[in-house]
């Protein structure tokens, strides 16, 4: 971290508001309330795209009054995350209790939410007298189960996991009391089962850790494709997607999505969560941000993907402490029920404005979109495209505004010149020059800073892009793979490496 990085008050737990502002929206552009209060909620974002987004809950949370404020208003969505789970609803075989689950549908209807059943068949939260059961008699139990469970919400719940975590990670079956007795066919079974008790309500396979491909996802592509060659009742796939900054984001999630879509199944994301190590910090903070917007992104692109559902909206009611000591800030929501910068990239991926928080508002609200315009990372010249977006609600005057790219030198040289090629503002207006770090990082011993001789720029306005291009003055080689702010992308893009600041103070972007 360099030690003249600015240090910023802000709304989001000491976080540094250039991370904040870098999540306020694109969708300034395009207009449209700027206030809080009266912001489209998620799930209405959702839902102009044709998809949901919703959380899960648990019974205990519910009378905790802000939190059931925000459940029921911002989410349209909700899953139990206990209440319909075999210990609950069939503690001791045959006598069964729906009365959890039912204070969730009921709170779901009284806020005009969908509920998604959780979960009928699963290794765990298994009463043990099923385990104990002689492996002649655990069909019997299963499909008594799922009868009587699916029976009884029909009409409440609109999908269900109906099998929950069948594989392990390399792909092979996850042993359980159905696999032992029944082998692979407990799961057509288990479908069979609970199509004919609820024949209306979509019926899933859900597990973790298929979000992108890979073995496992492969495992489960290769069930379900054989399921519906046999024309077993199935309607979707869903994919857990509890992430972890420390992992990195699922491979190719999208095209992963989309090969069960090409199936013809729906998709579903059931329970996201992107948890880190603590204490969170400005980078891994951005990265959990990232994951969320990614996560929406893909299953926006993805028609047959029907939702998003996070697995609680806050860190107040998170599963992740207990259950990864040391882990946790995995939700949307902090533990005061804040928005968190993530929930502003998940609303800009949705195509909403002005982030939770409602930084927009604030005076010199920037961001700092870029693009690659040099498709060698080792020639001599690097050619950053940059450009500014207002997503504030106050004009910004361009003379206040600096900005800085960052790179490596290499060998060489130590002067250099730098140039603006072409922009729509005009290059006259537009000021540039290569400064050595006071404090060199890996990746970043000197940045390009560029700012502006005058201009305005007015609320949602854009600068439009800057082609900007510096060399050695000896023209030797740069090796740019390293380089803290260089990206690949050849299409303009919110660029959180960039860093931009009004009057000396940063408004958006991570510094190195
Ligand atoms: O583990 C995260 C999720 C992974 N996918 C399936 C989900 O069903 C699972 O949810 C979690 C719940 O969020 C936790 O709340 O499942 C856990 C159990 O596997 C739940 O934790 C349990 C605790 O382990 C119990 O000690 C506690 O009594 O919650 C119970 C009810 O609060």
């Amino acid at each position: 971290m360099s030690s003249v990085k600015p240090r910023r008050h802000g709304r989001h737990g000491g976080l540094p508001v250039l991370l904040v502002g870098a999540l306020t929206l694109a969708l300034s552009l395009t207009g449209g309330p700027a206030n809080a209060a009266q912001q489209a909620t998620l799930h209405e974002l959702a839902a102009a795209q044709g998809k949901y987004f919703g959380s899960a809950t648990d019974n205990p949370e519910l009378t905790d009054a802000a939190y059931a404020d925000i459940l029921g208003s911002e989410f349209g969505q909700i899953t139990p995350g206990n209440s319909m789970k075999w210990d609950t609803t069939e503690p001791v075989q045959g006598q069964f209790n729906f009365a959890k689950g039912d204070v969730i549908t009921g709170f779901a209807a009284q806020h005009d939410q969908t509920v998604r059943g959780h979960t009928l068949v699963w290794h765990s939260q298994l009463p043990s007298w099923v385990g104990a059961l002689p492996s002649t008699q655990v069909e019997a139990a299963m499909t008594r189960h799922i009868t009587e469970e699916a029976t009884h919400y029909r009409g409440a719940v609109t999908a269900w996991d109906v099998v929950n975590e069948p594989f392990n990670e390399d792909g092979t079956y996850r042993t359980s009391p159905f696999y032992n007795a029944m082998g692979t066919d407990y799961i057509a079974t288990a479908l069979r089962a609970a199509h004919a008790a609820d024949p209306d309500a979509k019926l899933y396979l859900n597990d973790y850790n298929i979000e992108g491909l890979g073995a496992k996802s492969d495992a489960m592509y290769a069930l379900v494709s054989e399921l519906l060659d046999e024309g077993v009742p199935l309607d979707g796939v869903g994919m857990q997607a509890h992430l972890a900054v420390q992992y990195g984001f699922p491979y190719q999630m999208q095209a992963n999505m989309q090969r069960f879509a090409d199936l013809g199944l729906d998709v579903a994301v059931t329970e996201l969560d992107v948890r880190m190590q603590l204490p969170a910090d400005a980078a891994k903070t951005a990265t959990q941000s990232s994951y969320y917007q990614q996560v929406t992104e893909a299953c926006l692109a993805v028609e047959r993907c029907v939702g998003i559902t996070v697995w609680d909206y806050t860190d107040k009611y998170s599963w992740v402490p207990s259950t990864f000591p040391g882990q946790g800030a995995a939700n949307l929501y902090d533990e005061n029920l804040s928005p968190k910068p993530a929930h502003s990239a998940v609303r800009t991926a949705l195509g909403g404005q002005d982030g939770g928080g409602g930084e927009g508002g604030e005076p010199g609200a920037l961001k700092a979109q870029y693009r690659n315009s040099d498709s060698s990372v080792g020639d001599n010249q690097i050619k950053p495209g940059l450009q500014l977006v207002n997503t504030g609600t106050t004009p910004v005057s361009l003379s206040d505004v600096t900005v800085r790219y960052w790179f490596t030198a290499g060998n060489g040289a130590a002067t250099y010149n730098s140039w603006c090629d072409w922009s729509p503002i005009g290059c006259s207006t537009v000021t540039h020059r290569v400064v050595a770090a006071d404090t060199p990082e890996a990746g970043a011993d000197h940045y390009l800073e560029v700012g502006f001789t005058g201009g305005t720029l007015a609320p949602g306005a854009t600068t439009g892009e800057i082609q900007l291009r510096l060399n050695k003055t000896d023209w030797s080689l740069f090796d740019e793979s390293d380089d803290y702010s260089y990206g690949s992308g050849t299409s303009y893009a919110d660029a959180s490496r960039i860093a931009v600041y009004v009057g000396g103070e940063p408004v958006w972007g991570i510094e190195p």
